[in-house]
């Protein structure tokens, strides 16, 4: 057998990639006839690729290395317990030490009474279980109807059928039969593109009040949960106005709506504090989890429960569980990386030091000419390109075209920092210093000046027509 290593020619390895490797959201052909960028190594905030180039990270992977790369104690947490007990499954009346570890650990950072932990292998598996368990809590409670779920358009909640279905990416619905049945969604909080000529305020309370007419159009003996991002993530780093979330929780609290958070992204530090739900000011019943709880080192997710839910689930059998539910390394990984957040006190530093560093600099990104809005908060960032920034029109081109003349600058700057339609987005490893958040202000206004001077050029520098 031909030994695949770093030391091959990258247009070896990119041509074996084409051959076998089915990239995740990708066109595998278009991919294929360019050929991907191969990352051999990391370590901090930089990335090196297969042609000896040095990237700056500014996505900590995908929104989850949030102590940064190469991290040894991660390796030898790792490593320990493979060789101490490299597997076993926490059904039949079984636990081991990392699962039980790891979950009163979190028990302890979650906030209020989010005391249970379910464990799975990633976000999209923990908001499948969520789904599962809240219907099942109203079934025991003796409300068998109380099974629809309200989620949000442009919500990323993961990509199993499941938790496909609760997010609300009208392209993902488009493939493979989605959404299942008893998913509704409503209206994002999302000012810059949507909220036409209202306040942010105005908007903010309208688009909570969207969940309170589904509801009562739905019945409130329908409705089980409502699901969100207390920041959405995937859909373009969208920080909602700051009426939307209290009036969210009173509907929530009003109806007798189970209220899920999905802190996939904006839990452990990213969103300036343990959970986003801490930064927005809401109490979930439900918090999902992943990426940043094992800083990607071990794929792991999972659902941390209240006590009302996990003592009425756990009076009956819920028949649910994954061959990796509280895998031991995953969780071994997991303990370690939460003792290095807090020993280290990075979620500190984000809140009072180098967070509010790059808000300012992030935010002196709006004196560019195609700079919109700026919006930051921990370290979870997005700016919205736009050709007049007092109308917050948006280009003629198709929507995501200047995004990714955007993005294709960055990635030959050497900075990550990726697209979303036409907003550009951040979300570095929390570790990252100030001297590196200057390299990524400094590339990402290059990139912004080239890909500008791009537009010009081309004649794409131009406000599609109001309809
Ligand atoms: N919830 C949220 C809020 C997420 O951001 C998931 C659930 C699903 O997690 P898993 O571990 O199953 O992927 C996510 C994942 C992007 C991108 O393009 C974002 C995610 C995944 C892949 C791509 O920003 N978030």
């Amino acid at each position: 057998m031909t030994l695949i290593s770093t030391n091959m020619p990258t247009a070896e390895l990119q041509a074996l990639d084409t051959a076998h490797h089915m990239h995740p959201f990708t066109n595998n052909a278009e991919l294929g006839a360019k050929g991907a960028r191969i990352i051999t190594r990391a370590d901090g905030c930089w990335l090196n690729d297969s042609d000896g180039n040095r990237i700056l990270d500014g996505m900590a992977g995908l929104w989850c290395v949030n102590v940064g790369y190469g991290r040894k104690e991660l390796v030898d947490a790792a490593a320990r317990q493979m060789q101490e007990l490299p597997f076993y499954n926490t059904f039949f009346q079984t636990s081991h030490v990392p699962a039980i570890a790891l979950s009163a650990k979190l028990a302890e950072l979650a906030p209020g009474d989010l005391n249970h932990v379910f464990f799975a292998g990633s976000g999209s598996e923990a908001n499948d279980t969520n789904l599962r368990m809240v219907r099942t809590y109203w079934d025991l409670k003796g409300k068998p109807g109380k099974n629809i779920v309200v989620s949000r358009w442009n919500a990323y909640h993961g990509s199993s059928v499941g938790s496909g279905s609760l997010g609300g990416m009208k392209g993902m619905h488009a493939q493979g039969g989605m959404p299942i049945p008893d998913i509704h969604h409503v209206g994002q909080p999302n000012w810059w593109a949507e909220g036409g000529d209202m306040t942010p305020d105005d908007f903010g309370r309208m688009r909570a009040r969207e969940l309170e007419t589904a509801i009562e159009e739905l019945g409130a003996d329908r409705v089980a949960a409502f699901i969100a991002e207390p920041v959405q993530g995937a859909g373009g780093v969208i920080i909602p106005p700051t009426t939307y979330w209290p009036e969210i929780q009173r509907i929530c609290d009003a109806h007798d709506i189970l209220l899920i958070a999905d802190e996939v992204i904006c839990g452990f530090g990213r969103a300036g504090n343990w959970f986003g739900s801490q930064t927005m000011g809401i109490k979930p019943h439900i918090m999902t989890i992943a990426k940043g709880l094992s800083s990607g080192y071990m794929p792991i997710g999972g659902s941390i429960v209240c006590d009302e839910v996990a003592e009425v689930i756990g009076n009956a059998e819920f028949n649910h569980g994954y061959t990796y539910s509280g895998h031991p390394v995953a969780c071994a990984v997991a303990l370690e990386n939460l003792r290095i957040l807090e020993e280290e006190q990075i979620i500190t530093r984000v809140q009072q030091d180098t967070g509010p560093y790059l808000r300012e600099k992030f935010e002196s990104l709006t004196e560019h000419p195609m700079v919109g809005e700026a919006q930051i908060v921990g370290m979870m960032g997005s700016i919205a390109l736009t050709p007049d920034k007092a109308s917050r029109a948006v280009f003629e081109a198709e929507e995501g075209t200047v995004g990714y003349i955007c993005r294709e600058r960055c990635f030959a700057n050497n900075l990550i920092m990726r697209h979303v339609g036409d907003r550009m987005i951040i979300s570095p490893p929390l570790v990252i210093s100030k001297s590196e958040i200057d390299t990524l202000i400094e590339r990402a206004w290059k990139s912004l000046d080239e890909a500008y001077a791009t537009l010009r050029e081309r004649g794409l520098f131009k406000a599609r027509p109001a309809a």
